[in-house]
């Protein structure tokens, strides 16, 4: 089923000029980048949008990191999207993450770790929602 899921870029990786090869490694695995927009965070954008881990302890590191340099905001499209993008990322901590993932290529450890994609369809349609209208959305 062709769905959406939302993507981002982080600092760590834009600070490294990783967007094209990122963005290779998305469009190679089948995704198709509908949308796209190179932005700073504001601090209350990064607090809502990880509002979910607020009680955790790496909360207050997390908004500074993803407020620190600029980041990509994206939509993927795709048959299963957000699994697939899921994969395509490999797991959080870039140590655990397979062979050939984004994060296994380029990631610095598990809080600088290139990239987020949602983790459900109901996630992705609320954080597309965050940063893009449907008329950004090219399809
Ligand atoms: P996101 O949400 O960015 O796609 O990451 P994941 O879904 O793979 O991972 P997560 O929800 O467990 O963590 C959210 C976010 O917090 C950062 N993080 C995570 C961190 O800075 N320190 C940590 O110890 C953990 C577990 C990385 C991703």
């Amino acid at each position: 089923m062709t769905e959406r899921t939302f993507s981002i870029i982080k600092p760590d990786a834009t600070a490294r000029n990783l967007t094209g090869k990122i963005n290779a490694v998305i469009e190679d695995a089948g995704l198709r980048i509908v949308a796209q927009r190179r932005i700073r965070m504001t601090r209350t954008q990064a607090e809502k949008f990880y509002e979910v881990h607020k009680e955790r302890p790496f909360y207050g590191e997390l908004v500074d990191f993803m407020t620190s340099g600029p980041v990509v905001v994206q939509v993927l499209e795709g048959d299963g999207a957000v699994a697939k993008y899921r994969e395509v990322m490999g797991a959080t901590n870039p140590e655990q993450a397979a062979a050939g993932t984004i994060r296994k290529l380029f990631a610095v450890n598990v809080g600088e770790n290139s990239v987020h994609g949602s983790d459900s369809a109901d996630n992705a349609k609320l954080e597309i929602a965050q940063f893009f209208t449907d008329a950004d959305i090219a399809g």
